[in-house]
């Protein structure tokens, strides 16, 4: 049975990210705040089409794609770029690469011993983030 994305998650430990931040070039203050949040991620999927709203008492970010489509991202209220972005499942990963000013830049997800594992890259940095599942229902 493959496990599913969906769901409400909590972040439970967060690796590098001060390092992913510094390569997307926030700066100090900002990184200072958001290095002491607890990130949520509301996962929707409705055939390949997906909704992953990240959210924080400090900021929200919501993007919607469909596997194997490119899309505008903006990155509103993170660094603020214009991205070329697009999915694609590899295995059991949801895998994004993000096209713009930053090299190596995108994520992956996946389902692994019921939690939901995030790798966020940017220019050679990689975060690592791990949520636990915290839906009313599954
Ligand atoms: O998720 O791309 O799940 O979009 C990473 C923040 C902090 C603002 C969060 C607000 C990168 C200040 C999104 C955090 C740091 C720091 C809550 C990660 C940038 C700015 C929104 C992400 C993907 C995959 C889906």
């Amino acid at each position: 049975m493959p496990a599913s994305l969906s769901g409400k998650w909590e972040m439970i430990s967060n690796v590098n990210f001060d390092n992913y931040m510094i390569a997307l070039g926030i700066s100090a203050s900002l990184r200072k705040i958001a290095a002491k949040l607890t990130l949520k991620k509301k996962i929707e999927r409705q055939e390949d089409q997906f909704i992953v709203k990240t959210t924080s008492t400090f900021r929200n970010y919501t993007v919607t794609f469909k596997v194997g489509q490119e899309f505008n991202e903006f990155t509103k209220g993170l660094d603020n770029r214009h991205l070329k972005s697009l999915v694609r499942w590899e295995g059991n990963k949801l895998i994004c690469e993000q096209t713009g000013e930053k090299k190596n830049r995108g994520w992956a997800h996946w389902i692994e011993d019921d939690k939901l594992h995030l790798e966020l890259f940017c220019e050679g940095q990689v975060c690592k983030q791990v949520y636990k599942n915290v839906s009313k229902t599954r």
